[in-house]
């Protein structure tokens, strides 16, 4: 079972004794999941491509507490690795590019999370939003049928908004709740 932060009592100040929670960002390479995690840790985006060899980490604070950040690399030679990295993921955040292809090729990640990590809450980026033939978050969603988010994660103006997105799901993670997008 997934270790959860009450996130709606960090809020409050209520929740002393609170332990760290797991978010995992996966998808295929170079979609971009390396910098939507520097920009939740509110460094400035890398516009050279690195990729992340295994599995990388960051994490943030909300109030006293940490949210633990799994970067896990995309390339075909980690993947048979995704599964055993995704345990325990409170949410999980599946990136895609917005590509038609790339859309498709990530429902099958959403699929096998779903199959294998049943306590853990998906939801995904619709990244690279100002790249041309780009797909409506929108439509990813409806292809994905998990909460889709449009975003530009080398915009450093969306560290806010990346940060509203991650709180607004582990809230409904945590309270299993319907607010509205
Ligand atoms: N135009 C554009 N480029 C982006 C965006 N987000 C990321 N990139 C670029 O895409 C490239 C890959 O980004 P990464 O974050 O390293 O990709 P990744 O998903 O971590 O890739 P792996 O580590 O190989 O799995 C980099 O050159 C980024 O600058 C975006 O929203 N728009
Ligand atoms: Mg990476």
């Amino acid at each position: 079972m997934p270790r959860y932060i009450p996130v709606s009592q960090i809020y409050t100040g209520v929740c002393v004794s609170v332990v760290s929670v797991k978010v995992s960002f996966v998808g295929f390479p170079s979609v971009g999941k390396s910098t939507l995690i520097k920009l939740l840790s509110g460094k400035k985006p890398n516009l050279d491509y690195k990729p992340t060899m295994g599995l990388d980490f960051g994490s943030i604070k909300l109030g006293e507490h940490e949210i633990k950040l799994w970067d896990i690399g995309g390339q075909d030679q980690f993947r048979p690795l995704w599964d055993s990295f995704m345990q325990g993921s409170y949410l999980a955040v599946v990136v895609t590019d917005s590509t038609p292809q790339n859309v498709l090729q990530s429902k099958q990640i959403v699929e096998m999370i779903a199959r294998k990590n049943r306590d853990t809450r998906i939801i995904a980026i619709a990244n690279k939003q100002d790249m041309d033939g780009h797909m409506q978050a929108k439509r990813v969603e409806d292809v994905l049928h998990v909460p889709t988010y449009p975003m530009v994660a080398i915009e450093e103006e969306n560290t806010e908004r990346v940060h509203m997105i991650l709180l607004r799901e582990l809230l409904e993670a945590t309270t299993g709740g319907s607010a509205e997008k």
